[in-house]
């Protein structure tokens, strides 16, 4: 079997070849709610279905599909990534973080991780935007499990200390002052959290919940790549609020917040 690393790699030679686009500058990775407003970014100029590519696997959620759109925005070669797969769906750490990989492996040296959660501070509401600080990954897994990558492909180890950019929150703030910045606790779910598991996350010191993007980010910074972290609050999380969590809410709060998503991508990736 092709280890993950060579996996990628052969995914980005297909991509560009597909694409056309020789070397990225940006990949950004679109959670639930975020698809609409990023392809308001500019003219889509290539989309390249990712059951195309080496090593991808299918998404099981609905309304998300698999697709790497290409476009140019700012003089920046930009690719969409749509169709996130996540580990509650069956897949290996390695799986979910692919198409992050991949984008690197194409040239990308700017990741942005977007995705829709729970808020566990009743004062930043649904509807927020909140810029990634720092994670708790609470997955009890990583990107990196496994055989120790081939030379050329990340060192064993790797620090996370400045795992979501200081750089890039800075320049992000300067462009969006409005953004405030959160811890997000990565949960394996598909389950949303109790109540008891909400007050944890708390006392650890996270301020989001969520079921994506910390492998993503471990993954896109072990291989040199900077990340910036968006989060739509899209519910209170459990106990926070009094009323009970649905996946429509979390699909509501996407639509009423698409332009204000694409706005934001738009004033960001001008400057990242
Ligand atoms: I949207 O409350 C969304 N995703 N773990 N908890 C977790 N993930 C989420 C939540 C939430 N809301």
């Amino acid at each position: 079997m092709t280890n993950p690393y060579e996996l990628s790699q052969q995914a980005a030679n297909e991509l560009r070849a597909r694409s056309g686009v020789d070397a990225y500058d940006i990949a950004i990775v679109l959670g639930s709610g975020w698809k609409e407003g990023a392809e308001a970014l500019g003219t889509i100029a290539n989309s390249v279905p990712t059951a195309d590519l080496a090593g991808f696997v299918a998404p099981t959620v609905a309304g998300h599909a698999g697709q790497i759109l290409s476009l140019e925005v700012a003089g920046k070669q930009v690719a969409l990534i749509s169709g996130r797969v996540h580990l509650y769906e069956g897949n290996t750490a390695h799986q979910v973080v692919h198409p992050v990989r991949t984008a690197v492996a194409a040239g990308a040296r700017t990741v942005v991780l977007t995705n829709a959660c729970g808020g566990i501070d009743p004062t930043i509401g649904a509807g927020s935007i909140v810029m990634i600080r720092d994670h708790i990954n609470l997955t009890a897994t990583s990107p990196m499990e496994g055989a120790a990558p081939p030379d050329g492909y990340g060192a064993r180890f790797v620090d996370l200390t400045d795992l979501y950019s200081q750089r890039l929150r800075d320049v992000a703030h300067a462009a969006a002052p409005e953004l405030s910045e959160g811890v997000y606790a990565g949960f394996r779910g598909p389950h949303y959290e109790t109540p008891a598991e909400i007050n944890m996350a708390r006392t650890m010191g996270a301020t989001l919940v969520g079921m994506s993007t910390v492998l993503e980010a471990i993954a896109a910074r072990h291989l040199g790549a900077d990340v910036l972290g968006l989060s739509l609050v899209s519910n209170l999380a459990a106990g926070v609020s009094k009323t009970p969590l649905n996946h429509l809410e979390v699909l509501e709060a996407g639509e009423l917040a698409a332009r204000s998503l694409g706005d934001l991508l738009g004033r960001l990736v001008a400057v990242l």
